[in-house]
């Protein structure tokens, strides 16, 4: 093998490495998701409506003037078409619907984060606030606080 060969060969072998370390990276199954979600009356909106299969950080912040909450729901029912009570509030693992987890209770200015594994599925992020003021009460489902994540 001539001197310039095996410079050809190392070379291709140096590329060849860095090629299926880079590969390696990319298909990386501890990646993490970051879906930014800003909450408000009455809105829950997000900057990803699709990601993939795996570890998913919602990032979420509370962008309103009251406390709100947020749930993370496996579900194939539209998200405006969730089981509700009387009150308007989604019925928790109802009949369709997977409630995974949720952070209660965050503060008008708060930001918190939630980190799930998530199937190949869909699901609904909402806030399920109820408030009661004199006679009237409000779901904060109701008045559309919900939003439709797809993984795949
Ligand atoms: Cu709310």
């Amino acid at each position: 093998m001539s001197a310039r060969s095996k410079a050809l060969a190392l070379t291709f072998c140096i590329l060849a490495c860095a090629g299926a370390l880079a590969s390696v990276a990319c298909s990386d199954p501890d990646s993490i998701s970051v879906v930014n979600v800003t909450l408000r009356e009455f809105t829950v909106s997000v900057d990803q409506r699709v990601v993939p299969e795996g570890a998913v950080t919602f990032h979420v912040t509370n962008a309103g003037t009251v406390p709100h909450e947020f749930l993370v729901i496996q579900t194939d029912l539209a998200i405006d078409a969730l089981p509700t009570d009387s009150d308007g509030a989604y019925r928790e693992d109802a009949s369709g619907t997977d409630l995974l987890d949720e952070l209660e209770d965050i503060a008008p200015g708060q930001s918190r984060d939630l980190t799930i594994d998530l199937d190949d599925a869909r699901y609904a992020l909402i806030c399920n606030m109820v408030h009661r003021e004199g006679g009237t009460v409000s779901a904060h489902y109701s008045l559309g606080m919900r939003a439709a994540l797809e993984v795949n």
